[in-house]
C-alpha cells in the first residue's frame, strides 16, 4: 500500500482515503493510490459500497499541473476514472475543500456525491488554457444541461455546495461537519434502498433536448465574444460540450481527449500555467520566512478620498474591514463617499450585490476631517497628490498621531519611498502599498520595501494583499517601481511612432491584436491627455491637444473623435497637430510593418524588465510578468513580457534591440543583464 492511501472498511463500506498535501493534486502517486484502494475494495465480497475521500485541506484539487509537459505515466487520469466506473460496487465521492478540474471529474465517476457545506467545486481548466480532459466536458452537460455547462466550464468559476446540489452536480449536502460519518451513513442508506447505480456517462436526458442544435453555441459565442477574445481554450470547450449533446459518450470522450491534447501542447496553455505558478511565487519573499509575525489588521485609515483613496477603501470595505476615510474638506469627503456609493449601486443594479450588503459596506466607513481619528487604526494608507512635499507633510502628520506598531503606507506611484519615510520618526514601519487604477478592480498590489522597512511590516503587506483579494508583488524602491516603470516605455515608444508618421489606428490595432483590451493611443484618450502630460514642460502633441481643450474621451476627443456611442474615428485635427510637431522637431517619417511596430512597442518593455531585475527592484522575472498581467491587463495567454521574451528567444530580442538602437538611438540600448543572459545561453 502506498503511504498516501488509507484503506478502511466500516461494516460493508470501504473508505478509500488519499492524503497528498497540500491539495491532493492527482499526480502519479495519487493516481496509483486510488487504483490500489479501488482494486482492494472492488474485489472484497464483504464490501457493498466504496467511498472515495481525501484528508487534509481538500478533495483532489485537479490534475497535478506540474506533470503537464512531461511524459504521461500510467495510469493516466482517464484510466483511473474508467476503473472507478467499472467497479461493481456502489461508489460515492465525499467532497470537501475545492474539488476542481480532474478532482471533480474523478468525483463524477462515482454513482453519488456528498459534500460538506463550504465545499466549492468547479472545472477551472480554462484558466490554464485547457479544457477538462478527463470526461468533464462530456459529463457536466449530462448533469446540468448544455447552457449551464457552457457557462460553468468557460468561466471556470467555483460553485458552492448548495448551488451544486440545486444543479444536480452533487446529491447531498452534509447536515453537520463530520463528512466521513455522514458519507458512511449515506452509503448504507443507498445500499439498503438498493439505490440505482447509474453512472453520469449513462445519463442523456439533459443533453437530449439540445442534440443536433447549433444555434445555442453560436448565440453563446456571440454573446461572450468580447470576454473570450484571444482564448483558444474556450473554442475547444464549446466544441467539446456540443459533442456531449451530439455524440454517444465514448466518441465524445475520445474527441474531448484530442481537443485537450491540442490545448495542452499549445504555447498559450504553457503561458497560463506559468502564470498560475508565478502568481503563487510572487507572494514569497526569500529572506522573510513564513513564520515571520504579521501585525494585526482590524481597522484601516485612508488619507485622501479621491479616485485612488476611494477605490482603495472599497477593497477593505469588501473584506469587512472598517475604514476611517480622511479628507481636508467636507465637500471632498462627501464627494468621495458618493463615488463609493455609486460604484456599489452599480453592482446592486447589475444584481451582483444586495441593498443590505451595500448599506453594510458603507456603514463601515468612518468619515473624518481630523488626523486624530487615525490614532487607533492598525494601518494607514496615504493616497494624496503625487508630490514629495505634500507626501512628506502628510507622513509627518501621520507620525504625530498613529499608534505604536501601526503600519504607515504610501500609495505613491513614482516617488522615493525612503524619502517619504524620512519624514517620520519610524521608517521601519513604513512601506509602499501601490494600488493600480481602478483600485477596486485591478488585482495587483505592489508592496514596496523601503530601506528600513521591518520584516514583519513587509510580511503584513504581502499578507494583507490576500485578505483584500489582490496579488502582491514585492518591489524595492525605484522610480515607477515595477509595473509603471516597465510599461512607461511603451507609452514613450508610442509617441515616437506617432511622430514618425505611423498611423495611431495601426498602433492601436497592433496592440489590440496582440491581446490587450485597448491600444496605447486609445488608452491615452481614455485616461485623459491633461492627466498624462502634467509633468512635461515640453511642447508635445498632447500639450497642444490639451491647449485646444481636446482632453480625450472626457472632453472634445483627443487623438480620436468620439460619437455619442463612444465610437471613435481618428481626428483630422490631431493628425494635423502630429504633423506640425513632427516638423517642428525635424522628425522624418519612417515606414514600419505591424511586426516591427509590435517589436518597437513591446521589446523595450522586456529590456526595461531586464534592468529592473539587474537593479534588484524585482525579485524575479515572473514577478514582472504578474505585475504587467495584474496591473496592466497584459494578455494572460502570453504569460507576461518576460515569459513572452523567453518564448521568442532572448537572442532574437537582443538582435532587434540592437538594430533599433542603431536606427533610433539609446532608448533601445540593451540592458547589460539581457546581454549577459544571451551570452550565457540563459533565459529570464
Ligand atoms: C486538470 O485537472 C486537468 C484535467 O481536467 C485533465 C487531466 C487529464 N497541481 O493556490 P495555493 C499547489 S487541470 C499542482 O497557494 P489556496 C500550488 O502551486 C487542474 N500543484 O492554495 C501551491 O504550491 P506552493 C485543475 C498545485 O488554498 C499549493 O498547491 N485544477 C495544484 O489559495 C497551494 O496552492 C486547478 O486548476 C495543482 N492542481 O488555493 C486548481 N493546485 O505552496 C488549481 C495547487 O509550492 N489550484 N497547487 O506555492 C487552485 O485553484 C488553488 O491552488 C486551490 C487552493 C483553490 C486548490
Amino acid at each position: 500500500m502506498t503511504n498516501l492511501l488509507t484503506y478502511q472498511v466500516y461494516e460493508g463500506v470501504a473508505v478509500v482515503s488519499i492524503d497528498s498535501p497540500p491539495v491532493n493534486a492527482l499526480g502519479i502517486d495519487v493516481r496509483q493510490s486510488i487504483v490500489e484502494g479501488f482494486e482492494q475494495a472492488s474485489t472484497n465480497a464483504d464490501v457493498h459500497a466504496i467511498i472515495l475521500a481525501c484528508s487534509g485541506r481538500t478533495f483532489f484539487a485537479g490534475a497535478d499541473i506540474r506533470e503537464f509537459g512531461t511524459p504521461a505515466k500510467p495510469p493516466i487520469l482517464p484510466e483511473v476514472i474508467a476503473l472507478i466506473e467499472s467497479s461493481p460496487k456502489l461508489t460515492i465521492a465525499a467532497l470537501h475543500g475545492t474539488p476542481l478540474g480532474g478532482g471533480l471529474e474523478t468525483a463524477l465517476a462515482c454513482h453519488y456525491r456528498i459534500a460538506i457545506a463550504g465545499t466549492r467545486m468547479g472545472l477551472p481548466e480554462v484558466k490554464l488554457g485547457l479544457l477538462p480532459g478527463a470526461g468533464g466536458t462530456q459529463k457536466l452537460p449530462r448533469l446540468v444541461g448544455v447552457p449551464a455547462a457552457l457557462e460553468i466550464i468557460t468561466s471556470g468559476r467555483q460553485i458552492k455546495a448548495s448551488e451544486a446540489l440545486e444543479l444536480g452536480i452533487i446529491d447531498r449536502v452534509c447536515a453537520g461537519d463530520d463528512l466521513l460519518a455522514e458519507a458512511i451513513n449515506y452509503a448504507r442508506e443507498l445500499v439498503d434502498q438498493n439505490a440505482p447505480r447509474t453512472l453520469v456517462l449513462e445519463r442523456n436526458e439533459k443533453t437530449a433536448e439540445h442534440q443536433g442544435q447549433t444555434e445555442i453555441y453560436d448565440t453563446f459565442r456571440a454573446k461572450n465574444a468580447r470576454r473570450f477574445r484571444g482564448f483558444k481554450s474556450v473554442e475547444n470547450i464549446i466544441k467539446a460540450v456540443q459533442l456531449a449533446a451530439d455524440l454517444p459518450y465514448v466518441q465524445g470522450l475520445k474527441r474531448e481527449r484530442e481537443l485537450f491534447t491540442e490545448l495542452q501542447q499549445s504555447r498559450d496553455s504553457l503561458a497560463q500555467r506559468h502564470v498560475f505558478f508565478a502568481e503563487r511565487e510572487s507572494s514569497k519573499v526569500p529572506d522573510i520566512p513564513k513564520t515571520t509575525p504579521v501585525r494585526p489588521l482590524q481597522t484601516v485609515g485612508i488619507i485622501g478620498a479621491g479616485t485612488m483613496g476611494g477605490g482603495i477603501a472599497m477593497n477593505f470595505l469588501n473584506a469587512g474591514i472598517p475604514v476611517t476615510l480622511l479628507e481636508q474638506k467636507q465637500e471632498a469627503l462627501d464627494q468621495g463617499i458618493d463615488v463609493i456609493r455609486n460604484n456599489y449601486q452599480r453592482s446592486v443594479k447589475a444584481g451582483r450585490m444586495t441593498k443590505e450588503v451595500l448599506e453594510a459596506r458603507l456603514g463601515l466607513i468612518n468619515p473624518s476631517l481630523n488626523y486624530a481619528d487615525l490614532s487607533s487604526v492598525d494601518l494607514i494608507i496615504e493616497a494624496v497628490f503625487e508630490t514629495m512635499e505634500i507626501k512628506k507633510a502628510v507622513f509627518s502628520s501621520i507620525d504625530a498621531v498613529a499608534k505604536q506598531g501601526c503600519i504607515l503606507a504610501s500609495n505613491t506611484s513614482y516617488l522615493d519611498l525612503n524619502e517619504i519615510a524620512s519624514a517620520t520618526s519610524r521608517p521601519q514601519d513604513v512601506i509602499g502599498l501601490h494600488f493600480f487604477s481602478p483600485a477596486n478592480v485591478m488585482n495587483l498590489l505592489e508592496v514596496v520595501r523601503g530601506e528600513h522597512s521591518d520584516s514583519d511590516v513587509i510580511n503584513s503587506g504581502m499578507r494583507l494583499a490576500k485578505t483584500i483579494g489582490k496579488t502582491p508583488v514585492l518591489s524595492r524602491v525605484g522610480w515607477g517601481f515595477i509595473a509603471n516603470r516597465v510599461m512607461k516605455v511603451r507609452s514613450f515608444q508610442t509617441d515616437n511612432l506617432i511622430l514618425q508618421g505611423i498611423n495611431p489606428e495601426i498602433i492601436d490595432k497592433v496592440i489590440y491584436d496582440y491581446g490587450f483590451a485597448m491600444g496605447p493611443v486609445a488608452m491615452k484618450d481614455l485616461v485623459g491627455l491633461d492627466v498624462l502630460g502634467r509633468e512635461s514642460k515640453e511642447r508635445t502633441v498632447e500639450s497642444v491637444l490639451v491647449e485646444m481643450e481636446r482632453l480625450g474621451q472626457k472632453k472634445n476627443g483627443g487623438y480620436y473623435d468620439y460619437d455619442q456611442n463612444r465610437q471613435k474615428t481618428l481626428s483630422a485635427i490631431a493628425m494635423e497637430v502630429i504633423r506640425n510637431i513632427a516638423q517642428e522637431k525635424g522628425i522624418e517619417p519612417v515606414a514600419a510593418d505591424e511586426e516591427e511596430i509590435l517589436a518597437r512597442l513591446l521589446y523595450p518593455i522586456i529590456n526595461e524588465g531586464a534592468k529592473v531585475l539587474d537593479e534588484g527592484i524585482a525579485l524575479r522575472s515572473s514577478d514582472i510578468d504578474i505585475a504587467c498581467i495584474k496591473g496592466y491587463n497584459w494578455p494572460v495567454y502570453k504569460g507576461g513580457p518576460m515569459f513572452w521574451a523567453n518564448s521568442i528567444g532572448l537572442k532574437k530580442v537582443l538582435e532587434k534591440l540592437r538594430e533599433f538602437e542603431q536606427r533610433f538611438g539609446s532608448a533601445f540600448t540593451p540592458s547589460p543583464y539581457l546581454v549577459r543572459l544571451v551570452k550565457d545561453g540563459k533565459e529570464f
